[in-house]
């Protein structure tokens, strides 16, 4: 058995993170100190405890200037397991965007809500009114559970969907900070007005049979110094990967009976993308399957898990602190005696699954109750009003006049769902007023699977751009692929500013990561429904060079795929290396659709050696090469 409250933190000097915690008297300091003065940010170890609260502080990288102070703005995340946005709560956002922030909401890969360029003299306010209005940032961003994903779809004829919504509530709610910090700063001590938590749960915060807990403390589940690391969980249904379970620290997937009543969870953990750049020891893994536990046993097995992420992970390098390196270290077997000693019994085997599908649940659908749900598409999860698309202005008036409530998925889109079908007209009209489309058919199948993360202007770890690029890239690609003769091809582009990997780029069939400034990374392979991760072919690839880089790759593709293979499993069927080949000795202009003449130019062994060798080296293609050299060659004549 392991005594939590004397467990080393590690047996290394821990990272400077973990004091800052120590000294910050659960979440409170330098916070409340730094929120009364008049300065127009925080300071470094303010920084790092506000995260706890949901916010970052950011500064808008457009506005740099040297020499001068940055354009300093806070960003705001909320925290709403399965994605829930009740209609009073969207409308604070919504106002709140308008008056503190840059007039845009933005929905998040992890079915929240961001809000940015909030100034810090405006940051109390923004968070007490979303307080006040059923929502919460607690426990957003930190080294902390983060928000509990589930599958959006509001299907009420489907028992299973509904114990993932209730679960992924209560699971949110047992790992939720117990600290009064977040009240006193922000709600000057008012208690929130929240739903009354579930007994079952405040008994298994407080239940410690094998030393899960921290006796004594504030914070039963965290201690002193909560997690290593951000942590991870989602909660789906057999068959439904639209939370993408295989990138999460945690997943539990609800298992019922013939009768559809729950019985258990399988456990799947280890997930996790984030990366660096040249640092092989950091690496994108996919969650491994782990167990199955009863229903009874759900909350146990959690606090196992995080029990065992809490005293293992590595508190010393952070790079190195996620449960992902934990279990890459220890191996699943010891992971899970060390979960079951937590847990107190053994697991049982997991159970068998169906195989997992990606779904968007876009556009009119039925809930299966006699009302209906809309499915949204917000490109790159941007709500803003553009030109004639006037997304904000639509979703507000829907909610202003039909009290709806949403949830956010977490492809950045978002359903309204309790429709009465007597509504469905007016709604349609507002949208059809906004120039919003409703009928998924008609979004470009590219930009309706496709994300990016926010990166430039505000985020600060962005190499590069990624959501005001991605619209760009896509339509070159679309126009690539159409005039390779592949109009009817799509798959999942994912493009990131940073390997940290915001918009799970390592499972997208084609990822673009951000490695150097107009650069990309990219990754290939992954699969349609993101169940295995993609890999990297191209360290650094130019913005400016994407046709000339894909076009033998979709050529391979159009030409050996076999019956209607999806890029992503062609890539990974064939391998990278067989693609790096093709491309290498791939000529431009290949009558494939166009039907243009080829011309031949013979070269001598060892100069074609000395090309194929260099096109290798540089990945580029072998007829690039010699339109570089002889264009120079001409231009010096
Ligand atoms: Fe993320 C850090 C945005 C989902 C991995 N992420 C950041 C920060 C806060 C940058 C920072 O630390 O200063 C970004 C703020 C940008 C901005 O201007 O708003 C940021 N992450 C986002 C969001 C908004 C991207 C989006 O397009 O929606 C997502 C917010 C989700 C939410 O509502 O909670 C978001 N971040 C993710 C995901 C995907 C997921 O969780 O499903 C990942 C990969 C999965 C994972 O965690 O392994 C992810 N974000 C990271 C990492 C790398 C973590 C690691 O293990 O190395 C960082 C950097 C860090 O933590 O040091 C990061
Ligand atoms: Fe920022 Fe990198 Fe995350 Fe994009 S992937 S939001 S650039 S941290």
């Amino acid at each position: 058995m392991v005594n939590t409250a004397t467990a080393p933190l590690s047996n290394r000097k821990p990272s400077k993170v973990e004091g800052i915690k120590e000294n910050s008297n659960f979440l409170r300091e330098p916070v409340a100190t730094e929120i009364l003065e008049d300065t127009t940010h925080f300071s470094e170890d303010a920084i790092q405890i506000l995260k706890f609260h949901g916010s970052y502080q950011q500064d808008n990288r457009d506005n740099r200037v040297k020499g001068q102070e940055k354009d300093y703005q806070m960003m705001l995340r909320t925290r709403n397991p399965g994605g829930l946005i009740p209609p009073q709560l969207y409308l604070a956002l919504d106002k709140l965007a308008d008056e503190y922030g840059n007039q845009t909401l933005r929905a998040t890969t992890r079915q929240g809500f961001q809000l940015h360029g909030i100034l810090k003299k405006n940051l109390k306010t923004a968070i007490a009114t979303i307080v006040k209005n059923l929502g919460s940032t607690l426990g957003a961003c930190g080294d902390i559970n983060r928000n509990v994903m589930a599958p959006p779809a509001p299907f009420k004829n489907r028992p299973e969907y509904q114990y993932a919504w209730e679960y992924a509530q209560n699971v949110a709610d047992l790992l939720s900070p117990q600290t009064g910090a977040y009240y006193e700063i922000w709600l000057d001590g008012e208690k929130a007005i929240s739903a009354e938590e579930h007994p079952d749960i405040k008994a298994a915060r407080e239940r410690n049979g094998n030393g899960a807990i921290v006796h004594d403390s504030v914070e039963p589940i965290y201690g002193t110094h909560y997690m290593p690391r951000k942590f991870k969980i989602c909660v789906t249904v057999p068959g439904d990967n639209s939370v993408d379970l295989y990138t999460q620290d945690l997943t539990l997937v609800v298992i019922t009976n013939k009768n559809k009543e729950l019985q258990g969870f399988n456990v799947f953990a280890g997930g996790g993308l984030g990366r660096t750049h040249n640092k092989e020891e950091t690496f994108a893994r996919a969650a491994d399957p782990i167990g199955y536990v009863q229903k009874e046993d759900v909350y146990d097995i959690v606090k196992a898990v995080v029990a065992t992420q809490r005293d293992y992970g590595d508190r010393a390098t952070r790079r190195h602190a996620r449960l992902k390196y934990l279990i890459h270290d220890w191996g699943v077997d010891k992971f899970r005696s060390q979960v079951e000693e937590y847990f107190g019994k053994s697991l049982e085997p997991f159970k068998q699954l169906p195989k997992f599908k990606y779904h968007d649940f876009l556009g009119w659908n039925e809930q299966g109750d006699g009302k209906l749900f809309l499915g949204i598409s917000i490109d790159n999860g941007r709500v803003t009003d553009v030109g004639d698309f006037k997304l904000k202005t639509a979703l507000r008036s829907i909610v202003e006049k039909f009290n709806l409530p949403i949830r956010l998925t977490p492809n950045q889109n978002l359903i309204f769902y309790e429709i009465s079908p007597e509504d469905q007209e007016a709604i349609q009209t507002i949208l059809d007023e906004c120039g919003i489309v409703t009928n998924p058919d008609e979004i470009s199948a590219l930009t309706r699977y496709a994300m990016a993360c926010p990166a430039l202007p505000t985020c600060g770890l962005a190499i590069t751009e990624s959501e005001r690029a991605i619209p760009g890239i896509l339509e070159r690609i679309r126009t690539l692929l159409d005039r390779l003769g592949l109009q009817k091809e799509h798959f999942v582009v994912r493009m990131t500013g940073c390997p940290n990997g915001c918009a799970r780029p390592y499972m997208a069939e084609l990822g673009f990561v951000g490695s150097a400034p107009e650069s990309y990374q990219v990754w290939l392979g992954g699969s349609p429904d993101q169940t295995r991760l993609a890999k990297p072919i191209i360290e650094k690839l130019n913005h400016n060079d994407i046709e000339s880089f894909l076009e033998p790759i979709f050529i391979y593709f159009k030409k050996f795929r076999k019956g209607k293979e999806k890029f992503g499993d062609f890539c990974d069927r064939v391998g990278l290396d067989a693609i790096r080949e093709f491309s290498t000795t791939y000529t431009p202009g290949t009558p494939v659709s166009s039907g243009k003449s080829r011309h031949r130019v013979s070269l001598k062994d060892d100069i074609y050696n000395k090309l194929k060798e260099t096109a290798e080296q540089q990945s580029k293609p072998m007829t690039e090469l010699v339109h570089e050299a002889l264009e120079q060659y001409f231009q010096n004549l």
